[in-house]
């Protein structure tokens, strides 16, 4: 008997059924991921236990032999690894390291420019019910609805217009490249600084299959636990002009105690991003993400910007009269989990979209390549189609189990 299953046989139990689900089902949230034992161990290491307000070498807690160590390590394999000046790897996440972003660089009441949710952008970018709305006056660009990718022009029409202090790029649910480069050109051209948010794809950044913002950013920022395959996290990073101002809007700006043992395990999860294996996975995040929309498009799906370049895929399920959440929960029941999602000018509210958000990265740790990204497509055609008999859902969950004994979670992804 494990120690949690004595002390608290209620979570004990919990965690295992959450555990069996994971290795049971086909996780296809893009933002979601499976890490390996290595990064888990580290994450749920002794370092829990600890407080190390401030930076390595000037804490305001003494006995931080260690653990200015390990801060240290971690900062300097993600600055060997994106290629940048500096790093702060305190951020709790991603919408905390945003803000802590914004605060380095602008003043409450400035003026930000960022993707409008509703299109694909983050609701740290500026959104409506976001407190970065609250402190600063937010202007979106969207999506150019003839092709479904960012309309970079209309960006710069609306630069040229409001004037913002800073332009935040990167996207939540964008399945295309983004054209960093341009949005550094955008930047220059009215005097604005650049954010770059590449949460969702930073493991694509390191593994060479999305181009690098580094660049063309003032900042960089990015969570840690999606396409990188680390602990829940986030990191800043930017370049030296910056480094100070980045770090005081971290600590002491919007956080006490960084959160250590997070931190070891990014560490970890950097040494993995920087072996041969890893951008052999990356890369076959997006061929299986590829392989993944062919066949819906084959099966008649329409998808937001008419396929992928990347992990995720944005099905509109207009044509198909399905609702997202419907067919998300029909989905779940069959084993296949996603989210529901909106579309770029969903005229339904965003509890029930039209749209359903999928990607590769989980499933691609898992080991599984184009040919059970085509089959799963064909579960979740095969779902649509039999949304109200639940014998074709039972059916397909009975396949999704096999496939899932298949492919067991790996523990170990990568030769260090
Ligand atoms: N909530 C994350 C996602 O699922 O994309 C972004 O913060």
């Amino acid at each position: 008997m494990s120690v949690l299953e004595h002390i608290d046989p209620v979570i004990y139990r919990l965690i295992n059924q959450e555990q069996a689900m994971q290795s049971d089902c086909i996780r296809l949230i893009p933002s979601e991921n499976y890490v390996s034992k290595a990064v888990m161990e580290a994450s749920a290491s002794c370092l829990t236990n600890r407080y190390a307000e401030g930076y390595p070498g000037k804490r305001y807690y003494e006995g931080q032999h260690f653990t200015d160590q390990i801060e240290t390590v971690a900062r300097e394999r993600a600055r060997q690894l994106f290629k940048v000046d500096h790093v702060n790897v305190q951020p709790y996440s991603g919408s905390v390291a945003n803000m802590a972003a914004y605060a380095a660089l602008i003043e409450p009441g400035d003026t930000i420019m960022g993707m409008s949710l509703a299109h694909g952008g983050h609701l740290t970018h500026g959104w409506k019910v976001s407190l970065t709305s609250k402190f600063f006056k937010a202007v979106y660009y969207t999506l150019d609805p003839a092709t479904g990718l960012i309309d970079y022009d209309l960006a710069e029409r609306l630069a040229k217009e409001h004037r913002p202090r800073l332009i935040v790029c990167g996207a939540t649910a964008y399945p295309r490249i983004i054209d960093f480069e341009a949005f550094g050109r955008i930047a220059k051209q009215v005097g604005a600084y650049l954010v770059a948010d590449i949460a969702h794809i930073a493991g694509l950044v390191v593994g060479g299959v999305h181009p690098s913002p580094v660049p063309h950013a003032d900042i960089v920022s990015t969570t840690t636990h999606k396409t990188l395959r680390g602990p829940r996290g986030g990191m800043l990073m930017c370049k030296a002009e910056h480094a100070t101002k980045v770090d005081r809007a971290v600590f002491p700006g919007l956080q006490g105690g960084p959160h250590m043992h997070t931190i070891s395990a990014i560490a970890v999860a950097l040494k993995e991003a920087a072996t041969a294996d890893f951008a052999r996975y990356a890369r076959q995040i997006v061929s299986n993400c590829k392989a993944m929309a062919e066949a819906l498009l084959e099966r008649g799906f329409n998808l937001v910007s008419g396929g992928t370049d990347n992990h995720l895929i944005l099905i509109d399920l207009r044509n198909k009269g399905i609702p997202g959440k419907k067919l998300a929960r029909a989905l779940d029941r069959a084993g296949i989990i996603s989210n529901y999602n909106t579309v770029p000018n969903d005229p339904a509210p965003p509890m029930n979209p039209n749209g359903l958000r999928i990607g590769t990265p989980a499933i691609t740790t898992r080991g599984m390549k184009e040919p059970q990204a085509r089959q799963i497509a064909l579960w979740i055609h095969r779902v649509a189609e039999g949304i109200d008999n639940e014998s074709v859902i039972e059916s397909v969950r009975k396949e999704v189990k096999e496939l899932c004994a298949q492919f067991p979670v790996p523990e170990v992804f990568v030769n260090p």
